[in-house]
């Protein structure tokens, strides 16, 4: 059975247990919590982050790295699209999260609102919250919505990993109590409930919420 090494509320080892679950592979989850990772998990992920993974004797880092290894272990279902476009456009969604929305919902929501008061005795800025939601999450939302034009999902007619990568980052939003506004953004809001709502995000958020609730 592979192992899984992170802390469930990152969006990056949910990604990663998200994956797994669509596919059906039952996983351990070894607990590691970023920031301050020691020598014995740099070897298994050099940049000291989470999630690393390990099938047997061999180990990966990077959510999209454990993402395309795990689809190659066990191609079926496919998360990756067989079209070449279509293929290039979900690894660019896995991209524009890792590198673009995280960059708010991460430092700019989560950490401040969750994160830093809780384990870090740190207080929330509320200046920096309140320009993320206002100012710095909408045009992506425009842009994620457009993307979505009338589809079901954000590339062809199933779930692809960048469905999964994009998601992930709302479950995020959803511990600090914001959801989509569906007034402003109804595709976006509609799409991001429909993927919520599959058994393999379900699970985890009511796991964390759980988790979250007991920590307060
Ligand atoms: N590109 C990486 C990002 C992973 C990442 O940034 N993980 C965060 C937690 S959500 C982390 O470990 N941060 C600690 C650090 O950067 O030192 C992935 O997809 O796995």
């Amino acid at each position: 059975m592979p192992t899984v090494y992170g802390a469930g509320l990152s969006p990056f080892v949910r990604k990663v247990r998200v994956f797994l679950a669509e596919k059906g592979i039952p996983y351990d989850l070894e607990p590691v919590l970023p920031f301050g990772t020691g020598p014995e998990f740099k070897k298994m992920s050099p940049l000291g982050r989470i999630p690393a993974f390990r099938d047997g004797d061999r180990t990966l880092a990077d959510s999209s790295v454990i993402c395309a290894y795990v689809e190659r272990r066990h191609p079926s279902p496919a998360l990756y699209p067989s079209d070449p476009y279509d293929y290039a456009r979900a690894l660019w969604f896995e991209e524009y999260a890792d590198g673009g929305l995280v960059t708010v919902t991460g430092a700019k929501i989560f950490f401040q609102k969750v994160v830093g008061p809780r384990f870090f005795n740190r207080p929330t800025d509320e200046a920096m919250v309140k320009k993320a939601v206002e100012e710095e999450l909408p045009p992506m939302f425009d842009y994620l919505q457009g993307e979505l034009a009338n589809g079901e999902f954000l590339v062809g007619p199933t779930l692809t990993v960048g469905d999964i990568g994009i998601c992930t980052h709302f479950v995020n939003l959803l511990h600090v109590g914001m959801r989509v506004d569906a007034k402003r953004w109804p595709k976006l809001a509609a799409y991001v409930d429909r993927v919520h709502a599959r058994p393999s995000f379900k699970t985890l958020i009511e796991e964390e919420t759980a988790q979250l609730g007991a920590a307060a």
